[in-house]
Order: structure tokens, then C-alpha cells, then sequence
């Protein structure tokens, strides 16, 4: 007897191809969770290693870098913790108790225009300290002597550090 070969049905077919297309979809799922986790876990580490520069900084200055006129906070602390500015030139009027740089930032981090130190998502961090440009006294801070500093988050909006399943705040 002629043993009869089986070919696949049109219905195993697209059996076969919609689970691969199901388990494709949990790959794709599980490497953008992943991604966001990671970038997460950037962010955070980045807002570490900021307060560890600015604490360093203060150690050796006897205070926190001031908030210059026109610029933000975060331009301000990306110049004065690494020393230089945005042309990569000798930041100038440091004084003479400066003994950086206490944190160095990859050019492409930074804002190609405000030199603002990017998160993970390319959006400013923000950072708040008393006698900034905002006019941030003691009692509209959460860290009171020294900086809130926040990420947007991977939504890429500001929830003022205040929701914190999306802001990444170090208060
Ligand atoms: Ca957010």
C-alpha cells in the first residue's frame, strides 16, 4: 500500500504562523521592558553620582555651586562640577578652592544648545536648589539644604518628582 504523503492544511498553516507571531509579540514586549528598566536603573544612577559630585564640590568650595543669571540650574552644575564649558573650554572664575572635576559629562549628553545634562530619555533633568533662577527657597524644596533633582521619567513628562511610578526624584 502506497503510504499517502500529508501535506500541512491551510488551517495548521496559520495555526503555526499565529503563535509565532504570538511569541514574537512577548520577545518584542519583554526587550522594551527591559530597555525602560535599564534606563531607569541610568537614571537613577546618574542622579546618585550628581549629589556624590555636588557633596564633593561643597567640601571643597564651602557650598553648593550658585545658580548664574540666564542659565538653568542644571547648565550651571554640569559647569561647575566638570570645570569646563560647553566649547569644552577652562570654565572661568572658578575659585581658587576648586579641585575638579568632580563629575565629567559625555558631549553628547549634554544639550547641544543649554548644555543641560540629559537623562536617559534626552530630557533635561531637572535640578532645584535654593537662590536658583526660579526663585526655590528652603520651603518650596524637599532636600532642604541641598538639591531636588528629577527626571521626567520614561513618559518624557514632568510630574514634579511628585509621581513617582513615571519621575525618577531623589526625594
Ligand atoms: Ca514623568
Amino acid at each position: 500500500m502506497l503510504k499517502q504523503e500529508r501535506a500541512f492544511t491551510l488551517v495548521e498553516l496559520i495555526t503555526v504562523i499565529a503563535i509565532i507571531v504570538i511569541l514574537l509579540g512577548f520577545l518584542v514586549g519583554a526587550s522594551s521592558s527591559a530597555r525602560k528598566r535599564a534606563r531607569v536603573n541610568q537614571a537613577k544612577a546618574e542622579i546618585a553620582a550628581l549629589e556624590t559630585a555636588l557633596n564633593a564640590y561643597r567640601a571643597d568650595a564651602g557650598a553648593f555651586p550658585v545658580d548664574s543669571a540666564g542659565g538653568s540650574v542644571n547648565t550651571d552644575v554640569v559647569r561647575q562640577l566638570s570645570g569646563i564649558d560647553l566649547s569644552g573650554a577652562k570654565l572661568n572664575g572658578l575659585s581658587n578652592d576648586w579641585n575638579g572635576p568632580y563629575m565629567e559629562f559625555d558631549k553628547n549628553r549634554l544639550d547641544a544648545s543649554s548644555g543641560e545634562f540629559l537623562d536617559p530619555w534626552k530630557n533635561p533633568y531637572r535640578v532645584r536648589g535654593i537662590g536658583d533662577d526660579a526663585g526655590t527657597t528652603e520651603a518650596n524644596l524637599h532636600n532642604k539644604y541641598t538639591f531636588d533633582i528629577w527626571s521626567y521619567g520614561p513618559d518624557g513628562i514632568n510630574q514634579d518628582g511628585a509621581d513617582t511610578s513615571d519621575d525618577i526624584p531623589n526625594f
